[in-house]
């Protein structure tokens, strides 16, 4: 048996074969494992639960078949559906979790997280996020008329492309000391995130004692998960 982990699939209209992939291991491979964890960045975007696309209920219900066969579902939000809320948790079954959570799976200590925080040199995204996290600001946005919250988000995104143009590729991966920080903080040996989109599995020191770190690849051209069992930690790729 085993746990999944998943990220980045960025879910929207406009990528169906995308769609279809999540789909398909979610009636399939999914259906054999302990759990699976959405470490984030589900959706392209999430602008509130009361968002009519077909898409959100259509993947809200086949998250919720998965669960209803037995094999939880865990999300921890991303830096675009942050605002994936309780209506939506309760559609789909899946179980909200806070943006850093420590498991133990198989004797292992593994922290999970989107990953988003640990770029501590992007001073601009952590300023955005500081701002859009907050309470107020949330609930007053959430009650805006949904076409001006599409609005918002568009200008959002287009406003975050232009300004990704400009940064250098280090500023937006993670700060190396923001990784040993976060996991000496938690004293674990294992994190999994998200968010980076630069698949890969470092080998670092925590504590004087060996540790990894795995990051999920996006969903872009083919699916990856990261797959922690009684014997290994893999990170797979597979074509949607
Ligand atoms: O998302 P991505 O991959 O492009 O880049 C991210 C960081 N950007 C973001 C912004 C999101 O893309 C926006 C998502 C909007 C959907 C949800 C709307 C909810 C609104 C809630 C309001 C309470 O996360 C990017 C990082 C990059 O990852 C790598 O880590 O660099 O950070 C930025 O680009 C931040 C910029 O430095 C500044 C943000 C510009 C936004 C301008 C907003 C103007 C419009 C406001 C209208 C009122
Ligand atoms: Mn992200």
């Amino acid at each position: 048996m085993a746990t999944l982990f998943i990220a980045d699939l960025h879910l929207s209209t406009e990528e169906p074969a995308i769609t279809a992939g999540f789909l398909r291991l979610l009636a399939g491979e999914a259906r054999a494992a302990d759990a699976l964890y959405i470490l984030g960045d589900l959706f392209e975007a999430w602008i509130g639960d009361d968002d009519p696309n077909p898409l959100h209920a259509n993947i809200a219900s086949a998250i919720k078949a998965l669960v209803d066969s037995g094999v939880p579902c865990y999300f921890i939000h991303g830096n675009r559906d942050f605002l994936v809320g309780k209506r939506f948790a309760r559609q789909s079954g899946m179980i909200l979790l806070p943006e850093e959570q420590v498991l133990t799976l198989y004797g292992k200590r593994i922290l999970i997280m989107h990953g988003d925080t640990l770029c501590t040199d992007d001073i601009g995204y952590l300023r955005f996020r500081a701002k859009v996290h907050q309470p107020w600001l949330q609930t007053l946005f959430l009650a805006l008329p949904l076409f001006i919250r599409q609005r918002i988000a568009a200008k959002m995104r287009a406003g975050s492309k232009a300004s990704n143009q400009t940064k250098s590729e280090a500023i937006m991966d993670v700060n190396p000391q923001a990784v040993i920080d976060v996991m000496t903080r938690h004293h674990v040996h294992h994190l999994i995130h998200g968010h980076t989109h630069r698949p890969a599995i470092h080998e670092l020191d925590i504590e004087h004692h060996p540790a990894r770190r795995y990051v999920l690849g996006a969903w872009h051209h083919e699916g990856s998960m990261i797959k922690v069992s009684h014997t290994d930690i893999e990170l797979l790729f597979f074509p949607y």
